[in-house]
Order: structure tokens, then sequence, then C-alpha cells
């Protein structure tokens, strides 16, 4: 009898597992179909091109940013959590390690502590130190107009100068293809001529970028390239000219001398050549990149600089406090090697994602 009991449930449990896994199985196939085509079709089909490019860019940006969102700016929100002063102290140590110079970390701590009843959570303290670091930068970049505007007459000459390895050629490279890609003429001039290698790299750019370049004998006189180079420019009817120049120690003084009697040059070929000396500044420089802009502007005149390398630096951010200093607006923004990495500088997009807003919105 028992056993009959035990045989009868045996069979009854196999017949319902039996059934639910036929069940199961039955109907897996149909799930498939309609959850993968149609999001993803019509995503990329809808889309204008235009949009896609500008979040491409914004995207790239705030991954280039992320260290110094993640090491510094990010951190803030957790240090003033509390509110006595000794989150403000802590909030003032973090503000260091990101290399700002100590009058505008003072005077970011005051504006913190002052505007305390306006941020209550991470997204409205993001806004308070947008705003913020927005109202240091406008005023300087504000006055800063299209640089590359084609001159009325040609050829628009720029000179890129800077210390040793902090992007001039690579940021020479990256504007010669964006300008000859909009269908622009583009002449480079190599006046770094104490390297061979330099000249060479230059070259590789340049045919890449469609862009022609004039290089003399290792060790020629820089300043003569330079004028031979934006010489042929006028000639030619060149829409461009961008003049590449070594980089040795800002202390050296013969190097600052040297770029001086380069620019000199150049405007003996024409009045006003060149229109624009740009300093190529390494973002992980930080605090000491003031020092040499400081140097770089006393011999030169800047007109604009161009911040590279923010990608993997957490000190991104000092790009705020020479700005100031120096009162010469950013131009370009790097933050990697390909030619997409090297955008123009807007202050809001460069704010909002170094403080993480734009991801909170
Ligand atoms: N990660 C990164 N590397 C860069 C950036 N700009 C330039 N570089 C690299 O920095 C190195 C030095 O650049 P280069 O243009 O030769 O410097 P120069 O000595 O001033 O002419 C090269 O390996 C470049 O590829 C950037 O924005 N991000
Ligand atoms: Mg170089």
């Amino acid at each position: 009898m028992e056993i009959e009991i035990l045989i009868g449930f045996g069979i009854a449990v196999v017949t319902a597992v039996g059934a639910f896994w036929f069940k199961s199985k039955k109907s897996k196939p149909a799930a498939p179909d309609i959850k993968f085509e149609a999001p993803q079709k019509t995503e990329a089909v809808a889309a204008p091109q235009i949009v896609v490019e500008t979040k491409k860019w914004t995207q790239r940006l705030s991954e280039g940013l992320s260290r110094a969102r993640q090491d510094v700016w990010g951190k803030l929100a957790a240090a003033l959590g509390t509110t006595d002063d000794s989150s403000f102290e802590a909030a003032e140590e973090i503000l260091y390690t990101a290399d700002l110079p100590p009058q505008l970390v003072a005077d970011l701590i005051e504006e913190l502590k002052r505007r305390r009843s306006d941020f209550n959570d991470e997204a409205s303290l993001k806004k308070v130190l947008a705003e913020f670091l927005s109202s240091r930068l406008n005023p300087v970049q504000s006055i800063h107009r299209n640089p590359l505007q084609k001159s009325e007459n040609k050829p628009k000459v720029i000179m890129i100068v800077g210390v040793n390895g902090a992007g001039k050629t690579t940021t020479i490279g990256k504007l010669a293809a964006k300008l000859a890609g909009e269908g622009n003429k583009v002449l480079v001039g190599a006046c770094d001529t104490f390297r061979a290698a330099a000249v060479d790299q230059l070259q590789v750019w340049c045919d890449r970028a469609g862009a022609e370049m004039v290089r003399a004998k290792d060790g020629a006189d820089p300043s003569g390239v330079a004028y031979d180079t934006v010489a042929r420019a006028v000639k030619e009817g060149h829409d461009f000219c961008l003049v590449d120049t070594a980089g040795r120690l800002h202390t050296a003084s013969g190097l600052m001398d040297e770029l001086a009697k380069t620019k000199r040059v150049m405007g003996k070929v024409a009045e006003g050549f060149p229109h624009e000396v740009w300093l190529v500044i390494d973002a992980i420089t930080g605090q000491n990149a003031l020092k040499q802009a400081q140097e770089f502007h006393k011999a030169l005149g800047l007109t604009g600089l161009v911040f590279t390398k923010c990608d993997g630096s957490a000190k991104a951010g000092s790009a705020v406090g020479i700005v100031q200093q120096l009162q010469v607006p950013i131009t370009y923004i790097g933050v990697g090697e390909s030619v997409d990495d090297l955008q123009p500088f807007i202050v809001k997009e460069y704010v909002e994602a170094l403080v993480g807003l734009e991801k909170s919105l």
C-alpha cells in the first residue's frame, strides 16, 4: 500500500516538473525578438549628426576631466556633508591638492561659507561650484574673439610656444588637420630646428593633415625659418600659418631671447605678424605653470593659452587660477592624443565637466 502511494506520488512529481520544463522551454524563443531590435535602430537613425558630435566631445571632455573630478571636485560634496567649521577645513585641504593658487582657494571657501544655505545636496553644491568657477573665468574668456577666424589680409599667423614636451607640435598638428579639413590652405613652419626628430614628427602631422611645411637644415636659425615661412605664406596666399618653436626650459634666458627674435622677425614680413602667440601648458604642471606663463608673457605678449593633457591630471582645475592671474584666455583644451581631442575652450562645458554638474542634471 505504502509503495503504491509512493509510486503515485513520484509519478505526479515527475509529470508536474516535466510540464513546467516543457512550458518554460516553449515560451523562451519568443522573447528576444521583441527586446533587441527596436530601440537600437530608432536611436541610431533618429539622432541628428550635430547632436551626436556635440555629445561625443562633451563626453570625451567629461572622461578627460574625470581624474580631476574624482580626486578633487567630486570629493567636496562628501567633505561638506556636515555644517561645522571642520568641514570647510577638509574642503580647503582637498582644493590644495588641485594646485590652485592660495587666494583662489580662500575666495572659494569664503563663497561656500557665504552660500551655505544654497546647497543642501550634491547637485546644488556642484551648481554653486560651477557658478564660482565660471565667475572667475568669464571676465577673461569673454574678451576673447574667435581666434581661428580667417584674417582679411591673409594669412593669419599663429606662433606656438611652450616648454619642452608641453604638446606644441601635437597641438599644431591637430590645428592644421582641423583647418585643412575645413578647406583652408595651411602652411606650417618647423622652427624647432634643434632636434631633427621634432621636425620629422611635425612632417608626419602635416602629411596627415594635408598641410604644407617649411623645413630648414638641422640647427638653422629658427627666426630665419619663421621669416621664410610667413613670407611664403603671403606669397602663396595661405589662409593660416602655424609656427612651431623650440621649447627648452623657460628659465633659460637664451630661449626667451630667441623666441622674441623669432616673433620680431615675422613682424618684418608684414605689420601685425604674428596675430596670435599661444602658450601650450601641460595640465600636470599645476601652479608651476603660472611662473612659466608669466615669463613667456613678459617676453612675447601672449594672446592665448592652450591647456593640454587634462586627461589623467588631477590638476586640470589649475587652469582657472592661471587664467585669472595671467588675464590671458584659454583658446583650446586638450584631453588626449587624437585630432578630435583638442577643441575650443568653452567655459560652461569645462566647469560642468570639472565639477560633474552635467551628470546630476
Ligand atoms: N594624453 C595626452 N597626451 C598629449 C596631449 N597633447 C600632447 N600629448 C602628448 O605629449 C607628448 C609631447 O607632445 P609634443 O607635441 O611633442 O610636445 P612639444 O615638445 O611641446 O612639441 C606627445 O607624446 C603627445 O602625444 C593631450 O592632450 N593628452
Ligand atoms: Mg615639439
